[in-house]
């Protein structure tokens, strides 16, 4: 099985985020997190690990606006030369003033499109970030790719992550979706199904097909009522115009242990069974897991086998892709634990 990883992540590596309260907490999705998976990995001979390809950005343009890559391509560069001197590179950007809702095109001053593209304070923009965000892009695109050429299974160690990210907003460590760049390119073969796995309501992807019923999108994660990302990831989201009935959210209360995760995981799967995919797409997030310093589930190592074992049984040409997961020396686990209920 192919295993991607992006070449540059290395490159978006932000200080700190910050929480509530106004502290500055050291950034969770770190450059360690793709490093340990790997260690962890290059321990099993199924897993053949392969640096991802890359593709041309209108694969990306797909999903995200023009105006949104040409901020995230520039807003550092514009700030270091009309502000900052050279020894300010490794300061990141965070929004301080946000519109209101009725404002559809973004300003042209460089502060005020900081509020209009990036939506919260996990978001940070550094000098490498659009460089790492295409790279993990790429990743998406290279196990999509494996599934187009007639493979049963890839998988994408994307990072930074992606399901958080709209059409042309950033939150929640999500720059570009990956998840739904990567289902835009196989669309164009047959429907595909998400089933996003993360803690956090995958709020960027079910924005981004909204409308659509080429693309099933289903989520299984902590009840937004209390928990990140707040505003969507609700029952009632069913998707509007052609894409009703298309969009389906699992919100589960915190706490949950495996037992009502897996239960809820076989209500998602008849769903996708009944859509009838061509290819399956996880967004895999291991937030879930019981150690995870910003989930509340109580997921075990061996949960993760029969997840993988429940979505190995719709049979399905199937795509995995990393979302969160911040417990670092578990992730590596975790990991190869779906990955074996899925082979
Ligand atoms: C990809 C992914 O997993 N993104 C998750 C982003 C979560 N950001 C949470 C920010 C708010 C955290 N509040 C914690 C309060 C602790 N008392
Ligand atoms: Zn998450």
């Amino acid at each position: 099985m192919n295993i991607f990883f992006p070449s540059k992540h290395q490159s978006h590596d932000p200080v700190f985020e910050i929480f509530e309260d106004g502290e500055q907490i050291k950034y969770f999705e770190s450059p360690a997190r793709i490093e340990s998976i790997l260690a962890e990995l290059q321990k099993h001979d199924w897993a053949d690990l392969r640096k991802s390809s890359e593709y041309d950005i209108a694969f990306i343009q797909r999903v995200h606006s023009a105006e949104y890559l040409s901020f995230l391509k520039n807003i550092h560069p514009q700030w270091i030369k009309e502000f900052q001197s050279e020894s300010e590179y490794t300061h990141s950007l965070y929004p301080t003033a946000h519109p209101s809702h009725t404002l559809e095109t973004a300003p042209k001053n460089l502060m005020a499109q900081l509020g209009f593209f990036v939506k919260d304070l996990s978001a940070p923009i550094t000098s490498g970030t659009f460089q790492a965000a295409v790279s993990s892009a790429n990743c998406a695109l290279s196990a999509a790719n494996d599934l187009a050429k007639g493979e049963n299974l890839a998988v994408g160690l994307c990072r930074p992550p992606g399901h958080h990210a709209g059409r042309q907003s950033c939150a929640g460590y999500c720059y570009l979706n990956n998840a739904a760049i990567a289902a835009s390119f196989l669309a164009d073969l047959g429907p595909v199904a998400i089933l996003d796995i993360d803690y956090h309501a995958a709020n960027g992807t079910q924005e981004i097909f909204f409308e659509s019923n080429r693309v099933l999108t289903t989520s299984l994660h902590a009840d937004p009522i209390s928990e990140y990302p707040y505003f969507a990831g609700f029952t009632a989201e069913v998707g509007i115009g052609e894409g009703e009935g298309f969009n389906q959210n699992f919100p589960l209360p915190k706490n949950s242990g495996s037992e009502v995760y897996l239960a809820t995981l076989v209500l998602a799967l008849e769903r996708i069974q009944r859509f009838n995919p061509s290819y399956l797409l996880v967004s895999a997030g291991f937030d879930t897991y019981k150690n995870d310093p910003l989930g509340s589930f109580r997921l075990e190592v061996t949960t993760y086998v029969e997840i993988g074992k429940l979505v190995q049984s719709l049979n399905r040409p199937t795509m995995v892709l990393l979302e969160g997961g911040y417990d670092i020396p578990s992730l590596g686990h975790n990991l190869t634990s779906l990955l074996e209920g899925l082979r």
